[in-house]
């Protein structure tokens, strides 16, 4: 996978509002927030995108979502939030690194946009 500006995020070569760290997933808020609350959460491994996940990556995948599931509790915002992973250009991914929104804070409409 090439490099991408969340691999200088997890090495702390460009700033970032982190708020969750352990080994495995770093989240932080993001930078265009779409939300009153707007928090990506990210493996440190280099996934590009959800497609190139593999069977391997499962614990890795559930652990992503159990951490998003505690950072919406810390954040008080637990009742009500959306998780969003958009995968490829068309549906929206614009970094070619792995990683789930968090948001919350208003209303949010279904079908999405
Ligand atoms: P996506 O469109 O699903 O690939 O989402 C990428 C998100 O990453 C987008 O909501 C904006 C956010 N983002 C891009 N660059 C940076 C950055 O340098 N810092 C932070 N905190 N967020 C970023």
């Amino acid at each position: 996978m090439n490099e991408t500006i969340f691999t200088k995020i997890i090495n702390r070569e460009i700033p970032a509002d982190i708020i969750y760290e352990d080994d495995l997933c770093l989240a932080f808020k993001d930078v265009n927030p779409q939300a009153p609350t707007h928090i990506l959460i990210i493996p440190k491994s280099p996934i590009s995108k959800l497609t190139d996940a593999s069977e391997n990556d499962q614990d890795l995948l559930g652990h992503l979502l159990l951490r998003a599931r505690d950072i919406a509790k810390d954040l008080g915002v637990e009742d009500a939030y959306r998780i969003v992973i958009n995968n490829g250009e068309t549906a929206g991914q614009t970094v070619f690194h792995l990683h789930i929104h968090l948001l919350a804070g208003r209303e949010f409409n279904w079908p999405p946009g």
